[in-house]
């Protein structure tokens, strides 16, 4: 018989991932105590920009799945909360998976098994979730979820897993159960090596774009073409140096590195320089924008557009984008009226906001592209007349100001 699963949390990862799993034949309830979000599952009502969530989600209610504000008897949880970080000490803020546990302890029976699918920084389960379930016979692991957003469904089946437990056994259940889906390899492991390993590969990749990003820095200064130095470098097999851009938003890798700095002050010092370096590069983007506005003679910075207020390509997440840091350091210097403009976000984020990529058009003479979604590399017609800083490096055109 199968196992009914619960999916506690039903965001970016916990909805993709509860269909996928009823779509592959198992017994799926999702929860969310946002009653919002289950009404519009309930009513088919679903607003995710990914490619094949409709299908997928379509699929999911063909094999009955349920939606739900309550946490149900289950053999399995998986738990895929935020885990946000505490700004003043850059620790864990785990309240929500915490939060999430003690509701799965007050119904659920023993030799349940509680997944925990968010980020956490190493340690914290034998810290904050071991102690809620001291007396339970409850079994707790760790499968860490690595889907990159804008390639969810495809990342989902075919990204390799890691599964912590402290039973093989209970490893090996899990196991089953992601391989209905999974298709690529299941690694078993301890919890905190799969907390760890998480952290990592997300600090893995805010060094390599810090890396791209300090690059970016030098060859300005030596006014050298950042871009064309990558390509040629990256011929070489062993060399693979990422993109630099205007910052590093997300909710993960902006954030997870904080987890290792927060936890081993004096240790993560790589990890720290890059963090501070990623976070500059909003600054760097405003004090190149003033140049450029000198070099075109363009006073007004009104005048002045920024394209963009996701964190990265064709995505609806503003959480911690490089556009809202540099509004936020803008505040400090008090840059004026500047316009903001993003395709996918139809509500207000910030003063002088456009819904209407036109009208942004029409009332700016300096076009600051801050994102890359595919609308603006499409638009080159109606773009070719501005002065444009691409710091993305995604237009094709004459004349285009670059990092
Ligand atoms: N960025 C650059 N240059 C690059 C690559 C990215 O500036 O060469 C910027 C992006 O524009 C964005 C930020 O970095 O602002 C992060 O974007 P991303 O596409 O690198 O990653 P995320 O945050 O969307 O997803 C990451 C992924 N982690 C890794 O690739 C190691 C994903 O697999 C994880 O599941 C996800 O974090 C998560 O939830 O932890």
């Amino acid at each position: 018989m199968n196992k009914l699963i619960n999916v506690i949390g039903l965001g970016y990862i916990g909805l993709p991932t509860a269909l996928i799993l009823a779509e592959n034949g198992n017994d799926v309830i999702g929860t969310d105590y946002n009653s919002t979000v289950v009404d519009n599952l309930i009513k088919g009502n679903i607003d995710f920009p990914e490619k094949g969530m409709n299908e997928l989600y379509h699929s999911a209610v063909r094999k009955n799945i349920e939606f739900s504000t309550e946490y149900k008897k289950a053999d399995v949880y998986i738990v895929a909360v935020p885990t946000p970080y505490e700004k003043n000490n850059k620790k864990v803020d785990a309240t929500y998976v915490v939060n999430a546990v003690k509701s799965i302890a007050e119904i659920c029976e023993d030799d349940c098994i509680i997944v925990i699918e968010s980020t956490i920084s190493p340690g914290t389960i034998d810290r904050y979730i071991r102690p809620l379930i001291n007396n339970r016979r409850i079994n707790l692991a760790h499968a860490p979820e690595r889907i990159i957003p804008g390639n969810i469904i495809k990342e989902l089946t075919e990204n390799s897993r890691t599964i912590g437990a402290d039973l093989p056994k209970i490893a090996n259940e899990i196991k089953n159960i992601y391989s209905t889906f999974c298709n690529g390899n299941i690694i078993t492991t301890d919890i905190r090596t799969a907390e760890m390993t998480k952290v990592v590969e997300n600090t893995f990749r805010d060094i390599n774009i810090a890396f791209a990003n300090e690059l970016a820095k030098i060859c300005r200064s030596a006014n050298l073409d950042v871009y064309e130095i990558i390509k040629i470098a990256n011929m070489h097999p062993r060399v693979n140096i990422l993109t630099p851009g205007p910052g590093v938003g997300g909710h993960c890798i902006s954030v997870d590195p904080w987890f290792l700095v927060g936890d081993y002050p004096g240790l993560a010092n790589i990890i720290l320089a890059a963090r501070k370096i990623n976070d500059s590069m909003p600054e760097f983007v405003l004090e190149r924008t003033s140049e450029i506005m000198k070099e075109e003679n363009i006073t007004d910075t009104s005048r002045v557009g920024f394209y963009g207020l996701t964190y990265k390509e064709n995505v609806d997440d503003i959480r911690e984008s490089p556009t809202l840091q540099l509004l936020d350091s803008m505040k400090k210097h008090l840059c004026g009226q500047i316009k903001v403009y993003d395709p996918y976000i139809k509500y207000e984020v910030t003063a002088n906001q456009y819904y209407d990529f036109d009208k942004f058009l029409d009332d700016i003479d300096l076009l600051v592209i801050m994102v890359g979604h595919d609308e603006i590399k499409d638009s080159l017609d109606k773009i070719k007349n501005k002065v444009i800083f691409d710091t993305r490096n995604v237009v094709n055109l004459p004349k285009v100001y670059h990092l």
